[in-house]
């Protein structure tokens, strides 16, 4: 079975230093590179915002970094402006590999942020890396990467309900963990079906 691995956002504002810093963010990078080698194939994915995204607080009066505000598409959490299409915060780790099959990016569009890979946060607008991963064959994914609670939950969910047969190697991750979301985030992975190493 075609197998991937999918690289979520290691990216420099999700490392320490960075706007959005998810804490030990860098660690992930040495054991990522290290497992490449074992796939068939490496896809990475790139948070890719406008200025002024919807998701940022700075765009919404009186907010502030991790309040909550109500989208159209329902609850949203407000972060500090991060990955911003351009710029180093938006650039992967230096030491990254990425020498991979393909960069997928996501949350390009203002009105709607998108944590998971496969779906913006309306859980309907599509990337398109289904049919990419689909028509390659690859049926089979492990993920890694930041954050385990946002877009690494978001995408291993998503996958395992498409039908991708779901793995996420946690020593490979790291989380943001607002209020609990690291362990409401491995109950939902848990949920559905997705394996957790
Ligand atoms: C992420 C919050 C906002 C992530 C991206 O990569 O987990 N989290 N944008
Ligand atoms: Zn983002």
């Amino acid at each position: 079975m075609t197998h991937a691995l999918l690289v979520i956002d290691v990216q420099n504002d999700f490392c320490p230093g960075g706007a959005l810093a998810v804490p030990g963010g860098d660690e992930v990078v040495d054991p990522i590179n290290a497992m490449m080698q074992d796939f068939d194939a490496v896809i990475l994915t790139q948070d890719w915002h406008p200025a002024g995204h919807s998701s940022f607080a700075s765009s919404h009066a009186g907010k502030s970094p991790y309040d909550m505000t109500e989208m159209p598409y329902g609850p949203q959490v407000l972060w500090p402006d991060h990955c911003v299409q351009g710029t180093n915060g938006a650039a992967f780790h230096s030491g990254l590999r990425i020498d991979g099959d393909l960069i997928i990016r996501k949350g390009f569009r203002s009105a709607i942020d998108s944590y998971s890979a496969f779906f913006e946060n309306d859980q309907t607008t599509p990337t398109g890396l289904e049919g990419y991963l689909k028509t390659r064959g690859i049926r089979k994914l492990t993920l890694v990467g930041l954050a385990t609670d946002f877009c690494v939950h978001f995408s291993a969910v998503d996958a395992a309900r498409l039908g991708f047969d779901v793995t996420v190697r946690m020593d490979a991750c790291r989380a943001i963990d607002l209020d609990e979301s690291l362990a409401s985030a491995e109950l939902a992975m848990r949920a559905a079906g997705v394996t957790l190493i």
